[in-house]
Formats: C-alpha cells, structure tokens, sequence
C-alpha cells in the first residue's frame, strides 16, 4: 500500500532525473524506475523512490532533503537523527521494547555516510520506506488514538537514556512559548506583508492568554519538570500506522529530537489528535476537541510512558493540549504576518487558517479542561 494518493504525486520527467541522482549516490541496490513526491510535511522535501532488483523485485525507499531554511545547520540535524535512529535500533534488537519492532532506518551513500549533497548543496538522506503504512492528518478512530498516545509514550520511554550530550539543540528554544510570543510580536510590529489590519480579533485572543505562556517553563525552572530527550514533533502524520489494522508501526520525523519537556510532546499530541477537522480549516466553527479521542490518547500514552512521568508532569497534561495548540497559533499567524516563509503552503491564506483554527482548539481545551484533567487523574490513579 502507498500513502493515500491526495499526499503522492507523480513528478515531471526532469524532476525524476534529479531524483534519480540523488538516489545514485546511496547504496541502494537495483534500478531505479520511479520517483514520486510525499507532500503530508510542512517542512522537509519527501521522495518516494522505486528500484528494482535482478530477478524482478521492487523495493522502495524515502529520500529526504533537509529544508536548510528552517534546519540552519543540517549536519548537526544528520548527527541527531544518526544517534537517535542507531540507539533506537540498538535497543530493539537488545531489548525488543519497540512499539512494534519496526523502526526507522538511515541507509548510507556509497563512502558509507548516512547523507549526500545535492547539486545546489542541501543534504539529503535515504531512509527505509514503510510499506503497507500509511499516515492521518485527521484521527478518524478511537484505536488510532490509542495507538499514538502509546507510539509516542514508547518512543520518550526507548529515548530516555539517550546521553543528553550527545543531541545538540538544533532550533534553540523551539517551546518556548514566550519567545515564540516575542518573534509574534515582532512580525507584528514589521508587518512585511501588511496583513496585520485582518488579525486583530487573533492578537487581541493571544494577548489575552499571555499569562499562561510561562507556566510549564516556570514549572521547568523550579525543578517541577525535568527536561528530557524529547521528539517535539508529536503530529499525528509523524506517526505511521498499518494500512490493515491501525496498529502504530514506527514514529518518524527525528529532526526534532532535542532536549525538551515531555509535556510539549503530549501537549501536540493533543492538538493534533483531539481535532475533529483538519488543522487549515476555513470555518473554525466546526473545530471541536474530542474528548472521545482525547481519553485513549491518554490510556495510550499513560500504558507506555506512565512509568516514567512524575505527578507534575502527569497533572499538567490536559493543560499541555491547549499550550500548545496556542504556541501553534502564534507560530502560523506569524509566518502568516512575514509572508509564508517557514510552513509550505498550497494556497493564500492558509497560515492564517491554520492559526485560526489552533486558536479556536485551544479554546475549545480551556473550556473542557476540568473533565479532561479529571480523566488524566482517573487513569493516574490505576498507574
Ligand atoms: P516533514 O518534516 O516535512 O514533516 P516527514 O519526515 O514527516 O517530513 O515526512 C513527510 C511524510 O512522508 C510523512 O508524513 C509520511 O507520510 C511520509 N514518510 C516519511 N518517512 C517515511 C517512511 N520512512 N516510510 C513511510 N512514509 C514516510
Ligand atoms: C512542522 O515537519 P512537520 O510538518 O511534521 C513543524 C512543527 C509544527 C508542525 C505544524 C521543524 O512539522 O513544529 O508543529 O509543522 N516542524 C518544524 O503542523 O518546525
Ligand atoms: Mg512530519
């Protein structure tokens, strides 16, 4: 099975031959026949290449170009992802401890290294494709929540013990929630774009939640919440799920892998998993947090992870869902005020879609924050 199709598109002939390039330079074994683009990322530059084998075999691999805009140092980002992916699998074949057992792969050029660089010199990787799997932008079960909740509670639990000196902090401070409000303000004051005029009604729900912004770095300064290997990249499509069965098969997306709270990885879960529609809708009024995917996210991630939080970090759950989705909020709307620089867009106006419609979510947890805490403390209980 290959994604859905909406997300993979077939490239021009051109394209194809750069891509064929690209792949030339990795060990990969076979003839290539085809190269297709992922476009579910906001970020990075995905390729879905086919290669068959003597005999008639095709394999498929990802080839990846690390966006250089937003990565500034994509060697620092290379030696991450090595590290993560080498202590991951090492741990599997140790421990078997996986979700599943199936995890992510870099494979490497023809030196030996795990990246190449292409004609315009952005580093590109090669990495194992998931056949049979597939992504959601949109949780549509109960199960898939479950199910990511303990993907992602596996992943803190096998990353753990990662030595800390190890991952350099490739985008510093990418939490923090209070910088993320000063780069906001800033965009505001230089309106590049002369957008500003239209988001007052944003600004104006932004500056009035500005004093929850610091609480979970407060809560971090005074030793409350212990920093720790974090993914930071908790989206539902950075999770692959069987085509078949909807059981989690591997998280992906390791750029991100940083020191950081465990709460900002919850906390993205719950944006992305509890949202009843996309996260670019034009009507926010049909946003809604489900709290029927709210309660297996957290029976998914608690199952998996619920050993290793502490009671701060386990009381600050349902809290983490509405941080985040308003540090969301603020990050769309600025890139929205500077023109659309940072997330790939499709049309005009999406940014300030995908603001809007983070800020209503985190709105829509505020009002519900009482239940969904109520429910965290039930499931901690039976921990
Ligand atoms: P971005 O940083 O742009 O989000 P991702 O690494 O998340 O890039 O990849 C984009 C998309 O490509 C994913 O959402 C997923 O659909 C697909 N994808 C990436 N890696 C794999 C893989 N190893 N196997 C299958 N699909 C993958
Ligand atoms: C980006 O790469 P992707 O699409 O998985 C972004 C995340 C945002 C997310 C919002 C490196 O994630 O921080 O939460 O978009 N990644 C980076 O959809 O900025
Ligand atoms: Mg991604």
């Amino acid at each position: 099975m290959t994604p859905p199709e909406t997300l993979v598109r077939a490239l021009p002939v051109e394209k194809q031959d750069a891509i064929r390039k690209i792949g030339d330079q990795f060990a990969i074994e076979g003839e290539f026949t085809l190269g297709e683009e992922i476009s579910s990322g906001h970020i990075n530059s995905t390729y879905l290449v086919s290669y068959e084998r003597d005999g008639g075999e095709r394999r498929r691999y990802i080839l990846q170009r690390i966006n250089p805009t937003v990565f500034l140092d994509p060697l620092a980002v290379m030696r991450n992802v090595e590290c993560v992916t080498h202590h991951i699998n090492w741990k599997v074949l140790r421990v078997a401890r996986d979700s599943s057992g199936q995890t992510l792969s870099l494979y490497p050029d023809k030196t030996g290294r795990f990246f190449v660089r292409g004609p315009n010199g952005g580093i590109w990787r090669c990495y194992n494709f998931f056949e049979g799997c597939r992504t959601y932008d949109v949780v549509e079960n109960t199960r898939q929540a479950y199910e990511a909740g303990h993907a992602f509670g596996a992943f803190q639990d096998l990353v753990s013990d990662l030595p800390p000196e190890e991952i350099v902090e490739t985008i510093p401070d990418f939490h923090h929630t209070l910088k993320r409000y000063d780069v906001l303000q800033e965009a505001v004051s230089a309106d590049r774009a002369g957008r500003r005029v239209k988001v007052a009604a944003e600004l104006e729900y932004i500056e009035a939640n500005r004093s929850i912004m610091g609480r979970l770095l407060e809560m971090k300064d005074n030793g409350e919440l212990p920093v720790r290997i974090t993914h930071n990249d908790t989206k539902i499509n950075n999770v692959l799920f069987d085509g078949q069965t909807d059981e989690a098969i591997c998280v992906i997306d390791l750029d991100t892998v940083m020191p950081g709270l465990s709460l900002y990885d919850f906390g993205d879960l719950v944006r992305t998993t509890t949202n009843s529609s996309g996260e670019d809708l034009s009507d926010v009024n049909k946003v809604e947090m489900r709290m029927g995917f709210f309660e297996p996210l957290v029976e998914g991630y608690m199952k998996a992870a619920g050993d290793v939080l502490n009671d701060a970090e386990v009381s600050m759950l349902a809290f983490s869902g509405r941080l985040i989705s308003l540090e969301l909020g603020m990050r769309f709307l600025t890139d929205h005020l500077n023109g659309d620089e940072y997330f790939r867009v499709t049309r005009e106006g999406q940014n300030l879609d995908r603001a809007r419609t983070q800020l209503k979510l985190a709105s829509c947890i505020a009002e519900k924050e009482g239940e969904m805490n109520a429910f965290v403390q039930k499931v901690a209980r039976s921990r």
